[in-house]
């Protein structure tokens, strides 16, 4: 039998009470076949990247261990991301009642046209390092360098923690 995989989810919403999104994610993470929730980090409220017309973003990060493969992990996320009522306007960087991003997946390293692992935002955007730095720190094991030498290049400010329950 192959191992479980440790695998992070980054979680994002700007609509339809972020926080309540959010917390039903990891819910149905948590109660979906083949994942196990692990921990999942505070909740963190920052201004959207990307187009400025839209409400700030609430966001997380979840460590969940899997059996899932890459491809059907991406099916589970899009799945929650739908039955949580995400609606794909085709704008790239609109606002949203739901995003679960697979940030990592064990040391893997996916460019699959549907699907790239690590995710290539990830060093780049402090709404997903400062969640994922309270789960861990040994992502330079997948070429990234660790999560405070990316947050010390980070040129955007500190997301605000909104609300910690582990
Ligand atoms: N901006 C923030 N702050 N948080 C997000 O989760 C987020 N997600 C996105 C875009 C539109 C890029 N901006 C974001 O997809």
């Amino acid at each position: 039998m192959k191992p479980a995989v440790i695998a992070y989810i980054g979680l994002g919403s700007n609509l339809e009470e972020p926080l309540s999104q959010l917390k039903s994610a990891l819910l149905a993470l948590g109660e979906a076949e083949k994942i196990q929730l692990i921990a999942n980090s505070g909740f963190y409220s920052s201004p959207p990247l990307g187009p400025k017309d839209q409400p700030d973003y609430t966001n997380a990060v979840a460590e969940i261990k899997t059996m899932l493969s890459p491809d059907q992990l991406l099916a589970c996320c899009q799945n929650i991301e739908n039955q949580q009522g995400r609606q794909r306007s085709g704008e790239r960087w609109g606002a949203r009642t739901l995003d679960l991003d697979i940030l990592t997946y064990g040391e893997q390293i996916i460019q699959q046209a549907d699907l790239v692992i690590p995710h290539p935002g990830i060093s780049q955007r402090g709404f997903v390092l400062y969640p994922l730095q309270e789960l861990t720190d040994q992502l330079s094991i997948i070429g990234l360098g660790s999560i405070q030498a990316m947050i010390n290049q980070l040129s955007d400010a500190k997301p605000n923690l909104i609300e910690f329950d582990k």
